[in-house]
């Protein structure tokens, strides 16, 4: 299958903007639409001239009905991303992550795009002990983001099976790379320890540092979305994208010194409520439906996070 005319929700973003990087350099026509209220137009300086920037909200169902004249693809990466912000708003987090999903499927599905590709995540597994986390295993949601991306994943199948909509949803697990915004105090932990390596200061480990995490590299989930997107057995489904490998944190700490040149010792706080112990994907099904096969090295991911940091 071929990408001729694609749509990025959530373009601006940290994974969207890598996305549409690619979409570009395929040749494909890319329009990309994001508020703003996370991502920057920044992370599309070196595309912008080649795309359509649609600045507006997914709830906006007469800009979306503007933007999808055309597309055959739908990459749907826009959303509430931090799990802390969805606990303290339940209410409007769940107009965009639900309504905004449900408004984006049902847009495609009137203007007759092939395909939707949705950003899920690893949340709908909770704390279940089994490890590593097969897609087969009952979900248990344990914050409204992660409510929100299972209703999601069922959204999507519906449409699938009650429309014909080609859908598949990527349950994504600790993203990492550059673009990720560490200012924030959301971002995720190795855009923070680095930016506190970068200035000299020791980070905060919340708990013992034992808890662990399989790190994804931005480029190889970008390669996850084109293949979802092109592959003729992925639609109807779901699949982890991992790397079936994890680090600890306090390990994870002791390379970004390592790489930063510092040595100052973590500061240990209580550990964060809700807080995972361990995550770890399998990626079996993605590498047999779809041939997914993570390229970066988690050597070779930091550094070069670090050099953009
Ligand atoms: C990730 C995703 C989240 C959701 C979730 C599913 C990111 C940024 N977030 O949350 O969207 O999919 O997985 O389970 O990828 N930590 C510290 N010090 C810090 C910051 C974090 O010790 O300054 C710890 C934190 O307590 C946690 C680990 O590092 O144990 C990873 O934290 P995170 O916020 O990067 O990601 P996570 O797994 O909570």
């Amino acid at each position: 299958l071929e990408i001729k005319k694609a749509l990025v929700t959530g373009g601006a973003g940290f994974i969207g903007s890598h996305l549409v990087d690619r979409l570009v350099r395929t040749g494909c026509a890319v329009t990309v639409m994001d508020d703003l209220s996370s991502g920057s137009v920044a992370n599309l300086a070196a595309v912008m001239d080649r795309i359509d920037f649609i600045e507006g909200d997914i709830q906006d169902d007469a800009l979306l009905d503007k933007c999808l004249p055309g597309c055959d693809t739908v990459f749907h990466e826009a959303a509430v991303v931090s799990v802390t912000r969805t606990v303290q708003e339940p209410v409007s987090s769940a107009r965009i992550n639900d309504l905004g999903t449900i408004q984006v499927l049902d847009t495609a599905r009137r203007h007759g795009v092939r395909r939707v590709v949705m950003a899920s995540s690893s949340a709908v597994y909770g704390d279940a002990p089994q490890l590593p986390k097969t897609e087969s295993m009952t979900p248990a949601p344990m914050s409204p983001y992660a409510v929100q991306k299972l209703t999601n994943e069922y959204y999507a199948d519906l449409y699938f099976k009650l429309y014909g909509l080609e859908t598949v949803c990527l349950r994504y697990f600790n993203v990492y790379g550059p673009r990720q915004d560490p200012s924030s105090p959301y971002s995720g932990v190795i855009s923070i320890f680095m930016t506190r390596a970068r200035d000299g200061q020791a980070p905060v480990i919340y708990g013992d540092g034992g808890q662990t995490r399989d790190f994804v590299f931005v480029e190889d989930v970008v390669q996850a979305n084109m293949l979802a997107a092109t592959h003729p057995d992925a639609p109807g489904r779901v699949f982890n994208v991992g790397t079936s490998q994890s680090v600890a944190i306090s390990a994870l700490w002791h390379s970004i010194a390592a790489l930063a040149g510092v040595s100052a010792d973590p500061r240990h706080e209580a550990p964060r409520p809700g807080d995972i112990r361990h995550s770890l994907s399998s990626i079996q099904r993605a590498r047999d439906a779809l041939g997914f096969q993570p390229v970066v090295r988690f050597e070779e991911g930091l550094r070069r996070t670090f050099d953009w940091c």
